[in-house]
């Protein structure tokens, strides 16, 4: 799969763990109708063995693929691998980015999570074809998520790259704070909880790729 910066537009993360009272199958097919541009299969602290993360993964994977919807796994490269999924997302005390990129070869989708400049130029440096940044406002979608950092730390990041790099926002972001973290200069926003707490998904999807000017690929 070709990554290019618009897919980071509308970026869904899920992992069953945030949709407790819902199927995650049904979820990522409404945020798919609803405009979503890239999706991250994230299980983290869920109560789902090994075998069942695979199983799951590979249903999510595939509805992802029959929508042209880049599929990438957060963390781990041996699930990605045994998914077949377009691409790793890692953060920094995660497998380092460089060996990660060893292991998923030239092709896959690399994304690494930086806060500050010094982190991003590293995660390019080791092969990274975007960074996520954040947490742009307060979150509880992750139990060890640091504080907010806001678009400005985001808007600093892109000032200082030398050359244009994708950038997503992660970390509480809304259909009506999207817009600060989209004029901070990011190429994206990345999201779990607008999404998956929202009470109709799809309608939710539908007003993020609104605020973030989103066209369906
Ligand atoms: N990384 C930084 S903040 C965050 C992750 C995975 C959680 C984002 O979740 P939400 O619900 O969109 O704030
Ligand atoms: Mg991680």
């Amino acid at each position: 799969m070709a990554f290019t910066s618009s897919h980071l537009r509308l970026y869904f993360i899920m992992g069953s763990q945030d949709c407790p009272d819902q199927d995650p199958i049904d979820v990522l097919e409404q945020a798919i109708a609803g405009g979503i541009t890239m999706f991250q299969f994230r299980e983290k602290n869920s109560d789902l063995t090994l075998s069942e993360t695979v199983a799951l993964g590979r249903h999510l994977r595939e509805i992802c693929r029959q929508h042209n919807i880049p599929f990438i796994v957060n963390d781990r490269a041996d699930l990605a691998l045994i998914l077949d999924a377009d691409g790793v997302h890692v953060g920094q005390e995660d497998l380092p980015a460089r060996e990660v990129r060893r292991l998923i070869g030239p092709d896959k989708i690399l994304g690494v999570s930086a806060e500050n400049i010094a982190e991003a130029r590293q995660a390019i440096e080791n092969g990274a074809d975007y960074i996520g940044v954040g947490p742009m406002f307060l979150t509880s979608s992750k139990s060890d998520a640091r504080f907010p950092i806001y678009p400005e730390a985001l808007q600093a990041i892109r000032e200082q790259l030398e050359e244009p790099f994708p950038i997503v926002g992660i970390g509480g972001i809304t259909a009506s704070n999207a817009h600060k973290v989209m004029a901070a200069g990011a190429d994206g926003v990345a999201v779990i909880s607008a999404i998956t707490k929202a009470e109709d998904p799809k309608r939710a999807a539908e007003a993020l790729a609104q605020a973030v000017g989103s066209t369906k690929m």
